[in-house]
């Protein structure tokens, strides 16, 4: 059972199963097939930010309602010369802020896709780190027919996946696959009966969250680092820093400025 631990959000659900270390972030625009507008990514970026922030948190599962669509991208009768434009006067393309925090969240997102996860709702499967999908899913991108792309994640993340060959034909086609071709591609982890999806999901978490979290969260970095460049380095040497705060070797120093002496390293081996 999750509670709903969401007040004010119009676009998404935002609930928590209390116990079980799970966060369920669903994307709540079924009328539209769960397209994106400015206000659901805003609403998107809060709710990952409070699952990252409460350390009862392990896994974090991002999803659509229903069983039509995971999303099926950025909602097109809103685009206009500058990205998407809901209720202010000018676009965004603010879904990009969200893949980037994603991709950074020290713990495991994984998507739960049933049905149609198409355009830019692909690339959020794909920034995702695990992909449940249910047999009836279908994965591609349809920019290129749209008159739109994603050269950022969606090309790099997407390459990395399935290899340049078939991230070329992804893109120049704009073809739809089914869950099994994208089993099959490397897309997606596994693939279940849609009336098995949740159940299978949950699964998946309750095994992650049996794990050490600092292992995980340094599996996650590690697996991101090279690619993601400097910004990679600097979160790998971020969870360095926070593993060194938690030694003596670390409070010794912190301790002998504020007591104004001199710190004592002499104790702490030189490892080889
Ligand atoms: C997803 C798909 C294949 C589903 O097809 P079907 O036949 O199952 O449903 P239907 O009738 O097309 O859609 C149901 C309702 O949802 C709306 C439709 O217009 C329709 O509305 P009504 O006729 O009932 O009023 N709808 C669905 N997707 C929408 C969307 N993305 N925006 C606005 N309304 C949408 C089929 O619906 C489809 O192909 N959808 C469009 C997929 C697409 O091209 N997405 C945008 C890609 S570009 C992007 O996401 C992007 C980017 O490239 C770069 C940065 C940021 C975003």
């Amino acid at each position: 059972a999750m509670d709903d631990a969401g007040a004010a959000f119009t676009d998404i659900l935002y609930e928590k199963a209390v116990g079980e270390g799970i966060a369920k972030i669903t994307i709540n625009r079924p009328e539209r097939r769960n397209a994106f507008r400015p206000q659901t990514v805003k609403e998107l970026i809060r709710a990952f930010n409070d699952a990252r922030d409460d350390n009862s948190v392990g896994v974090i599962i991002f999803t659509g309602k229903g069983t039509m669509a995971f999303c099926s991208g950025g909602d097109q009768s809103l685009r206009g010369k500058e990205g998407y434009a809901d209720f202010d006067n000018f676009g965004r393309l603010n879904v990009l802020d969200l893949q980037v925090q994603i991709r950074r969240l020290p713990k495991p997102v994984i998507a739960m896709v049933a049905g149609y996860a198409v355009g830019g709702g692909h690339v959020l499967h794909m920034v995702c780190d695990l992909t449940i999908a249910a047999d009836n899913a279908v994965f591609g991108q349809t920019g290129p027919k749209v008159g739109s792309f994603d050269a950022g994640f969606g090309a790099s993340i997407m390459s990395r996946l399935v290899g340049p060959k078939r991230a070329r034909e992804m893109w120049f086609m704009a073809r739809f696959y089914s869950a099994a071709e994208a089993e099959k591609m490397g897309l997606v982890n596994t693939v279940v009966p849609v009336e098995k999806l949740e159940e299978e999901t949950i699964k998946w978490c309750r095994e992650i969250n049996r794990n050490s979290p600092m292992a995980i969260r340094l599996c996650k970095s590690a697996i991101n680092a090279a690619d993601d460049g400097h910004a990679g380095l600097q979160q790998i040497a971020g969870d360095a820093t926070l593993l060194f705060y938690g030694t003596e070797e670390g409070t010794e120093g912190k301790n002998a400025y504020l007591q104004r002496r001199k710190p004592d390293f002499s104790r702490f081996p030189r490892l080889p």
